[in-house]
């Protein structure tokens, strides 16, 4: 049994998508980050990080944050989505290590630049929104030829998909990337997909005021 620590972000979609491709039992704590609940003790008591998401397997008393870490943590204790060893292993990992390093915090600083802080931050808003479309351009170049990031439907493309779902609110023009627009429609058609995205939005917060 799971608990997982969520709000609807790209980052805590990622994992909702992982547990419903699994099919594992599991419950979700929506944590309100406007409301600022990751600062209420009973979360912040579980890390040190206050952020979401955040991952208890009840089972093996595990407290676990990080999106790639989680990822990396059920892929490999039910073996699925993440081949054991060889070059395929690798090639997930890399995209994996390149969404959490790459990816998630040049779009997430393009994102806040954009919506929370656009006022007298022209530059920084610039240049994380020129990293992103870059960003965005090796994806396309990535997927010539691939259904998917690393060839195989694996948890790299849990983890890069979500942050793609939201080229609008990031201000990337996909019609001149083919590649990503077919992805977007071929990931978003998954039923694990719908429904982490369903139960996502259903979610509501369960903290104690
Ligand atoms: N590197 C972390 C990033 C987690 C993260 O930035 N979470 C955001 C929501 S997407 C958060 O909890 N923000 C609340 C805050 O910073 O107070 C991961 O991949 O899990």
């Amino acid at each position: 049994m799971y608990t997982l620590y969520f709000a609807p972000t790209a980052n805590g979609h990622k994992i909702l998508i992982m547990l419903e491709a699994l099919g594992v039992p599991y419950r979700i704590h929506r944590i309100n980050l406007a409301q600022g609940e990751q600062h209420q003790p009973d979360f912040a008591r579980l890390t040190i990080h206050r952020k979401i998401p955040l991952l208890v397997d009840h089972d093996q008393a595990l407290i676990l944050p990080e999106s790639g870490a989680i990822l990396q943590y059920l892929a490999e204790k039910h073996l699925r989505f993440l081949p054991c060893v060889g070059p395929e292993r690798y090639a997930v990992l890399h995209w994996l290590a390149w969404q959490i390093s790459s990816l998630g915090p040049m779009a997430g600083q393009s994102y806040h630049f954009i919506h929370q802080e656009a006022e007298g931050n022209q530059y920084a808003r610039s240049r994380y929104q020129e990293q992103t479309v870059h960003l965005f351009n090796i994806v396309e170049k990535a997927l010539a030829g691939r259904d998917f990031i690393a060839r195989m439907y694996s948890i790299a493309d849990m983890a890069i998909y979500p942050w793609l779902r939201i080229h609008a609110q990031l201000q990337v023009d996909i019609q001149t990337l083919p590649n990503v627009t077919g992805y977007l429609k071929r990931m978003a058609a998954r039923e694990e997909v719908l429904t982490a995205y369903a139960k996502g939005a259903r979610s509501t917060s369960t903290l104690p005021a």
